[in-house]
């Protein structure tokens, strides 16, 4: 037995006398007892990390390190987040980057992911069922999708809110104007919910018209079936891009919702849920740094502490994850910080300029912060 081992079963065999003499949530103080193992090995300094075992962990990231793929639960609907492109024959758009980025970490390859679309109704039992090992999909994160459904959430890479499209020249400037009208909305969505709330809120009638997917609902307001066609904003402005004549419709400026958008994993597998995490985390932490898919080389063997530990230069923050330590130069470099994502799917360079808004950094005014990387 090494000295490494010798040490970490100490250090359990004193916390579980501590935890008998005031144990109260077994499980949990169990968990506490192997992330002080690793602890230990880890500061004992005697080589490479032992394999960690998580309580309550699942099978994950085992699952995709034995595939060499990842499997993304995404949309193909949805241009700009993650669309088909018929020419190319390829799903890309901002939320398949964040499969790319979870490939790239775990993988140290973007490239190696399947995206699966999947539509309002079917991403959650797609998710459930392991047929994906991630959902990324425009979706919201709401207290029931984390709890009942069973699945955990990772940080919000998109926050939206539900807008409302309209023809430009029917005269409706508010919600309250389509009183009596009818409103084309998806199944499956917290838009279906929120529709019919807003307006019961307001005592205002309107008939919704309820459709299975993307295409269908677009296609029934484009045609004329009803006056307004509601959404996520972001998928608004997507859509827009889809209809015979772009330019003939608007979005109101009232916000109906707040949707966080982001990616989400099985209950249970704490473990899988940090890499997805970390992996976001990391475009953030990219961006408030300045570390770019252009530039990260020339950050490597640099003296900033904080830049060393994100880049895995120093410190086992990887390993932790059960991923090298470098897995978060990997995003970088394979796929980019946020601001590069987001510009190459929605900035100025594309159709829709969507402004950053509340998907800024913190630092410049918006929501995205991420921990430190210690
Ligand atoms: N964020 C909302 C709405 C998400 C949603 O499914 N939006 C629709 C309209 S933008 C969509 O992506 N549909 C694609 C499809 O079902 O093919 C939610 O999580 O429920």
């Amino acid at each position: 037995m090494n000295k490494n081992r010798t040490l970490s079963l100490i250090v359990m065999a004193l916390l579980a006398t501590l935890l008998i003499a005031c144990s109260s949530g077994a499980q949990v103080e169990v968990t506490r007892v192997v992330e002080v193992t690793r602890v230990v090995e880890a500061e004992a300094g005697g080589g490479a990390p032992e394999a960690v075992t998580f309580a309550g962990g699942g099978d994950t990231l085992a699952t995709v390190q034995e595939r060499g793929t990842l499997k993304c639960g995404g949309n193909d609907a949805l241009p700009g987040f993650g669309y088909l492109d018929p020419d190319a024959g390829e799903i890309t758009g901002f939320d398949v980057d964040f499969c790319r980025a979870v490939a790239a970490a775990v993988l140290g390859d973007a490239d190696a992911v399947e995206v699966i679309p999947t539509s309002g109704t079917s991403r959650f039992p797609t998710l459930q069922s392991g047929e994906v090992d991630v959902l990324i999909r425009n979706t919201t994160w709401t207290i029931s999708r984390d709890t009942s459904l069973g699945f955990d959430f990772g940080p919000t890479t998109f926050f939206d809110g539900q807008g409302m499209m309209v023809r430009a020249d029917s005269g409706i400037e508010t919600l309250a104007d389509l009183a009596g009208g009818t409103v084309c909305v998806q199944t499956g969505t917290t838009t279906e919910k929120n529709l019919a709330d807003v307006y019961r809120a307001m005592d205002v009638q309107i008939e919704s018209k309820v459709y299975p997917d993307a295409d269908s609902t677009r296609e029934a307001y484009d045609s004329g079936a009803c006056d307004g066609f509601t959404t996520d904003r972001s998928g608004l402005v997507a859509s827009q891009i889809l209809l015979t004549n772009p330019d003939d419709h608007i979005i109101l400026p009232e916000t109906m919702s707040k949707e966080p958008l982001g990616p989400l994993t099985r209950h249970g597998d704490n473990n899988w849920n940090d890499i997805v995490s970390w992996v976001v985390y990391c475009t953030f932490a990219a961006e408030e740094y300045g570390l770019s898919s252009e530039n990260v080389d020339d950050a490597l063997g640099g003296e900033d502490p904080v830049i060393q530990n994100l880049l895995g230069e120093t410190g086992d923050l990887g390993v932790a994850l059960g991923l090298n330590n470098d897995f978060c130069y990997q995003v970088i470099k394979l796929v980019g910080n946020y601001a590069e994502i987001y510009n190459r799917h929605l900035g100025p360079d594309t159709p829709f300029n969507l402004p950053r808004g509340l998907n800024e950094l913190y630092t410049n005014g918006g929501l995205l912060y991420a921990p430190p990387f210690r």
